[in-house]
């Protein structure tokens, strides 16, 4: 990247990426790392700006003028929660990324990068999955409405680069886990929902703890703080339209039943794991292949995976009464 100042705006700043990559930002700053000197960021939520109403969203980047943008605001949730409202799911998402990428081009934002998520590729495909497969197939029926919204960026940002020569990418998370989570009950994803009811377990002093489904899936889980610092990577260094997948190793991929035994030990949960099989399990796997990430930035270390478990854990048993429950 150029010497020039950079006015990065993340959007979704309060979530669960957003405070992650402000937590890796503070952390570059205390380290008087060259890169943030020239940085100025801005991290925003809904209460900045709603991004489904275009006045909005029109109003916050002509308020922050950035050069860049990571794009994360969305409506976002766990299998259950996209079941129950697809077609919110799809409505909001396309609002929210059509105003803001046209936000960014009106503003001539130097560089977007978005997110996407390896639950948005095909059903129906070949293993493992890779940043070519996104469109070959329909997604899985449990997410369809998130799937083709997030889909649709990737559209987008080929539309902004062939007609107008924008650098709008995206990136594509595996799920996602760790602190500042949402741990609402009847939204949150799996780690967050398994952590906060086996702490409403242990103080409700129950003899066993039920996880929903099989148990059986098969995920792979990147810790938030680990995917913070490949976002700043790509924002820094990586310029190709294309997307490019920000996942653990395929190796790494664990079953819905080693993340709750983890969660057990955690805790230090005392009762026995049950399985509710009348729930659905969703997509019995989604494995893709981070060979692009790994072939580009070869020395990354992710933080393994039950000492990020442990630490969320902990960060919510630490933080519970201000957390998103
Ligand atoms: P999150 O914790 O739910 O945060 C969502 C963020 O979007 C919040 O800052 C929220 O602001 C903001 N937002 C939602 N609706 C908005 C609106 N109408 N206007 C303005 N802001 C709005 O989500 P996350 O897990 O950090 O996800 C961040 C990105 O990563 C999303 O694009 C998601 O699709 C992607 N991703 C997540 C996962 C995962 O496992 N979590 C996996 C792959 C990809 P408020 O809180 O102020 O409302
Ligand atoms: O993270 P999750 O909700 O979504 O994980 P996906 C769902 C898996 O965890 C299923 C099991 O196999 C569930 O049966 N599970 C067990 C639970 N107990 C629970 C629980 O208490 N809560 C939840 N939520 N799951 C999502 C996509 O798929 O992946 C989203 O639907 C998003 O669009 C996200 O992209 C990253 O991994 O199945």
């Amino acid at each position: 990247m150029s010497d020039e100042r950079r006015v990065v705006l993340v959007t979704g700043g309060s979530g669960l990426v957003g405070q992650a990559i402000r937590i890796i930002i503070e952390e570059e700053k205390s380290l008087n790392n060259d890169s943030v000197k020239n940085e100025s960021w801005i991290f925003c939520g809904s209460k900045d700006g709603d991004l489904r109403d275009k006045a909005q969203t029109e109003a916050l980047f002509e308020r922050h003028r950035p050069t860049h943008v990571i794009h994360l605001a969305a409506m976002v949730g766990g299998l259950f929660h996209n079941m129950a409202h697809n077609l919110d799911f799809f409505r909001e998402n396309m609002a929210i990324n059509d105003n803001v990428l046209s936000a960014s081009h009106k503003n001539k934002v130097t560089k977007v990068v978005s997110c996407l998520s390896t639950c948005i590729f095909p059903d129906k495909t070949t293993y493992p999955i890779d940043e070519t497969m996104v469109h070959n197939g329909p997604p899985h029926t449990s997410n369809f409405g998130y799937s083709y919204a997030k889909r649709m960026i990737d559209v987008l940002n080929r539309g902004y680069h062939e007609s107008h020569g924008c650098t709008f990418t995206s990136v594509i998370p595996c799920n996602v886990f760790g602190p500042h989570d949402n741990f609402d009950l009847q939204s949150s994803h799996v780690i967050p929902a398994l952590i906060r009811r086996m702490d409403d377990a242990m103080h409700n002093g129950d003899k066993t703890f039920t996880v929903m489904g099989s148990g059986k899936p098969l995920r792979q889980f990147i810790y938030s703080l680990d995917l913070a610092r490949l976002f700043i990577w790509v924002l820094r260094n990586y310029d190709s339209v294309e997307p490019i997948i920000l996942s653990v190793d395929e190796a790494d991929e664990v079953t819905i039943s080693t993340v709750a035994e983890m969660i057990k030990k955690a805790h230090g949960f005392p009762g026995d794991i049950v399985y509710d099989t009348t729930k659905a399990d969703g997509q019995y796997k989604k494995t893709a292949s981070n060979a692009k990430l790994r072939s580009l930035y070869k020395d990354f270390k992710f933080t393994p995976f039950e000492t990020a478990i442990h630490d969320t854990v902990a960060w919510f048993k630490q933080n519970r009464e201000h957390a998103r429950t």
